[in-house]
């Protein structure tokens, strides 16, 4: 080798790279070494990555490969381990490259730590690539002898394969590197999964273990068992999983990581602001992923806090540092005392697995004595199977994988001995309209109004808000921008896509067309470059933080159903938070709610949607979202005026945290279709919407506003619309008193102007008793949107 000129070379590449204090190669030779702590080997040919020795800890390092560029906050990023499991002294250790050609790391002069067992060649250099490939290659013929793109950890670079014999494992915490319990592989069958692979148990959670391969869109029949991220950001496996990130096209620099929480991440380098940031994720629902929270624990998520874990009442926490060791029972129960037991209800709960067998349509009492009558029993898990219509028992054998579930129809109950007298000290899930609720006065005065909306979330409260196209609304007082690349995770669904304010703004031509607007913003009409034609919303208030409003969007573009209007994507860029909906031509409800299009098939479809769709808001998606501002304005038509439900931005929530009745004081909503729990200072829970539905659907039938004349202020809101309510009840009451046919009260109530007598009496009756149910002054007394749902339904099939 021509040192002179190596030297050369060094000195010339010294003034690029920041840390010069130590030797830089770029090759490594037979017989040569880098030492710790500060050698290093840059890659050719621009630097991009960096091997070298990286502190961990007091005189502890890591053999490994990093971006060389340092993030914002001084971190540099790890992309490969050789000795991720025992770390190596800062003194007299180096990594060697011998003279049989091997390469070998050797701590403290001594103890060999790791090796490529490769010796072969004799003419082999070592060189770091600017993909981040660390090759031992052949100098004479370029074969290469070792890669560190065949020994992943748990990064995989764009055009690194994984394959057959290779797994990614993520390190065990966001600290502590070495192998943790996730891992990323292609399993005996072809397919590629992610396992939870921990002490105690394991157990496969993607693709969901429930479906079958195919089913989960896999296919077993390929055995080249081989996956890539490409450098456009399109990831294609053998076994047809693909996806493609949400910035998809040249550009970033990207990594595939397996994270110590168990969910697969591409993080893509924002270069301006020096932080990575999530462009695709395999779960977004965190407390899914199995093993999270251990034994006996339980997850508990809260977007931007992200999972959190607790123990089950009357568990302790086994090792305090650390949740996958779970919880412990601070009791003993005796098998065969069945007397000294009882069961503690933990409602919307949920633990996947470990089920000692399905008992399909039991009672309680018999799901009881059935847990009793198994030693091993922990508790059970008590659900409602919507469809058949009856309970399911489910007795476990472990608690493991729980997770805090706002599902309909989830209970858990726990087996504990009698003696401890446990409170459920979980709180018991209530859900609310809004994340971070500040306290606010509980009068809701007319001239608080404008202060009142702009410091606070926008629940579009405002008298005579008229908002014909909705789409969602959040807003919170500004909050710390946390400056973590973990935090800044963007969790996308597929299609959901960032927009740049410049192609909003040429969309919407400069937003020169207004088809709506109310409290949180005007909603525009735009041409996207792909020709659709979508509803672009701009929002007033740009004081929330990025990450914040990411993470609030991320939420809204999960959801999908037939019956909510599709979010398309986002534009977050300096002061501007738009959003970006899909555009339907015959806008809302309030407008044709006086036209003869709606005949009364299409009002009956209107009302079976609308159901469906807030059904689908409350209890499929297990996320807690309550609407919490349902009217006439907020349903949107489509062109078979098949109803949308707009503007259920309102609705996201989820902070447990802050669950206190004082603090969610504050009147929601329109006033006509409040529920009276908003008056009356009463727990706000899905039923809220279910009386502003019913409301909703009084109107359509009857033809007449729930507002009343006076434009009086909000807090009587709970009396007015009881006007509506009380009219049709009164109507139903007194006739069939006096004997009368039911088809005299419909046709007394019934928009005479509208329908025309055109209407199937009986499915009418059905849904005017329905729609009154839904407006009970009693929460309890309502039903649940997928009753009613069940409810409109169930009276077609019984009926055709
Ligand atoms: C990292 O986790 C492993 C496995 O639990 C443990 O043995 C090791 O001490 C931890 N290292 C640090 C630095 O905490
Ligand atoms: C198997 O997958 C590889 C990689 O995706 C692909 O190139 C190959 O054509 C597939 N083979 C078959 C038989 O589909
Ligand atoms: C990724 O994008 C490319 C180009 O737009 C497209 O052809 C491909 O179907 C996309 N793949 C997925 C999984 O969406
Ligand atoms: C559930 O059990 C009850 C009582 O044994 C029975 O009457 C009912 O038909 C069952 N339901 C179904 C759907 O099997
Ligand atoms: C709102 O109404 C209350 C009670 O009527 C009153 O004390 C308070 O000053 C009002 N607030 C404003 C800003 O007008
Ligand atoms: C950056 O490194 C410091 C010290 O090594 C550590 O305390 C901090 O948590 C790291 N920041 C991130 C975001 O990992
Ligand atoms: C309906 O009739 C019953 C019995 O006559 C009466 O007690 C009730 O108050 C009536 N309800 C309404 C809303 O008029
Ligand atoms: C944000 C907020 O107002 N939080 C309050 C919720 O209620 C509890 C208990 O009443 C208060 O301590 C919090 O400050």
């Amino acid at each position: 080798m021509n040192t002179p000129f190596l030297f050369l070379l060094m000195l010339a590449l010294i003034p690029f790279f920041p840390f010069s204090s130590s030797t830089r190669y770029t090759t490594l030779t037979l017989g040569s070494s880098l030492s710790a702590p500060e050698d290093v080997l840059v890659s050719l040919p621009t630097a991009i990555f960096t091997a070298g020795f990286y502190p961990v800890g007091d005189n502890a390092y890591f053999f490994a490969i990093w971006f060389t560029e340092p993030l914002i906050d001084g971190n540099v990023t790890i992309v490969w381990m050789a000795n991720r499991d025992q770390p190596v002294n800062g003194r007299n250790t180096k990594l060697s490259l011998s003279h049989s050609g091997n390469l070998v790391l050797t701590d403290a002069g001594q103890l060999v730590v790791w090796t490529t067992n490769a010796d072969s060649a004799h003419l082999v250099q070592l060189q770091l690539h600017d993909n981040g490939n660390l090759v031992l290659q052949n100098t004479i013929d370029d074969v290469v002898i070792w890669q560190s793109f065949d020994s992943p950890t748990n990064t995989l670079l764009p055009q690194q394969p994984l394959t057959r014999n290779v797994r990614l494992v993520s390190p065990r915490s966001q600290t502590n590197y070495s192998t943790g319990f996730y891992k990323f592989f292609f399993d005996n069958d072809n397919v590629l999964r992610l396992v939870y692979n921990g002490a105690e148990m394991t157990s496969v959670f993607w693709p969901p273990p429930w479906l079958n391969s195919w089913d989960a869109g896999r296919t077993t029949y390929n055995d080249s068992k081989i996956a890539s991220l490409d450098l456009v950001g399109n990831f294609l496996s053998s076994d047809d999983f693909q996806f493609n990130t949400t910035d998809f096209g040249f550009g970033p620099q990207r990594r595939l990581s397996i994270d110590p929480d168990g969910n697969a991440r591409v993080y893509s380098l924002d270069k301006a602001e020096k932080i990575w940031k999530v462009t695709w994720q395999l779960t977004p629902e965190p407390c899914k992923t199995h093993g999270i929270c251990g034994l006996n624990g339980l997850c508990l998520y809260t977007p931007g806090a992200g999972p959190t874990c607790s123990c089950l009442p009357g568990y302790k926490m086994k090792n305090s540092m650390d949740w996958s060791e779970g919880c412990v029972p601070e009791f003993e129960i005796s098998c065969n005392d069945i007397d000294s037991v009882h069961f503690l209800k933990i409602s919307h709960v949920e633990f996947y697995g470990y089920d000692i067998k399905y008992y399909p349509n039991y009672t309680l009492d018999e799901c009881k004595n059935l847990c009793l009558s198994y030693c091993n029993c922990k508790g059970f898990q008590f659900k409602l199977e919507p469809e058949q219509g009856f309970y399911s028992c489910f007795p476990k054998m472990m608690l493991f994988n729980g997770y805090q579930s706002i599902g309909f129809g989830y209970w858990m109950h726990i087996r504990l001995p009698k003696s401890k007298q446990l409170v459920n000290s979980i709180q018991e899930v209530n859900v609310q309209c809004s994340g971070r609720v500040t306290q606010l006065d509980r009068a809701y005065n007319k001239t608080h109004e404008r202060s009142w909306l702009k410091s606070l979330l926008w629940c579009t409260g405002a008298v005579g808000a008229f908002e014909i196209m909705f789409l969602l609304i959040f807003l919170y007082k500004t909050r710390q921008r946390s400056g973590g690349s973990l935090q800044q995770y963007l969790q996308v669904a597929t299609g959901f896509k960032r927009f740049t304010y410049g192609e909003l703004k040429t969309a919407s031509r400069n937003f020169c067309e207004e088809i709506g607007h109310g409290g949180s913003g005007v909603v525009y009409k735009g041409k996207l470059s792909d020709n659709r034609v979508a509803a672009i919303k701009r929002l007033n208030e740009a004081n929330q933080g990025e990450a914040e409003f990411l993470a609030e969007v991320s939420l809204i573009g999960r959801l999908n159903h037939a019956n909510l209007i599709e979010p398309w994507g986002y534009c977050a860029e300096g002061k501007h938070r738009l959003l970006v909906y899909e555009y339907l031509e015959h806008g809302s409800l309030t407008e044709n709610l006086n036209s003869d299009k709606l005949d009364w098939s299409k009002r009956f479809d209107i009302a079976l949607g609308t159901a469906k769709g807030l059904a689908y808001l409350h209890e499929e998606y297990l996320e807690w979202v309550l609407h919490c501002d349902v009217k006439p304005e907020n349903i949107l038509l489509d062109s078979t005026y098949q109803p949308k439900v707009a503007d259920f931005g309102l609705s996201k929530l989820l902070n447990r945290g802050s669950m206190e009745r004082s603090n969610f004081s504050t009147i929601r909503g329109t006033r006509g279709y409040m529920a009276p729990e908003w008056v009356f200072h009463l727990p706000i829970t899905s039923k809220v919407d279910v009386y502003s539905y019913g409301i909703v659907m009084l109107e359509m039938v009857t033809g007449r506003s729930p507002k009343g004349l006076n434009n009086g202020d909000a807090s009587n809101g709970g009396i007015e619309h009881k006007r509506l309510v009380s009219w049709v009840r009164e109507i139903m009451n007194g006739t069939n008193e006096e004997g009368s046919s039911s088809s005299s009260w419909i046709e007394q109530i019934v928009d005479p102007g509208i329908l025309e007598g055109e209407y199937d009496v009986v499915r009418m009756e059905n849904l005017v008793r329905v729609a009154l149910q839904c407006a009970h002054e009693n929460k309890d007394a309502r039903p649940t949107m997928r009753q009613v749902t069940d409810m409109l339904l169930g009276y077609e099939t019984n009926t055709s």
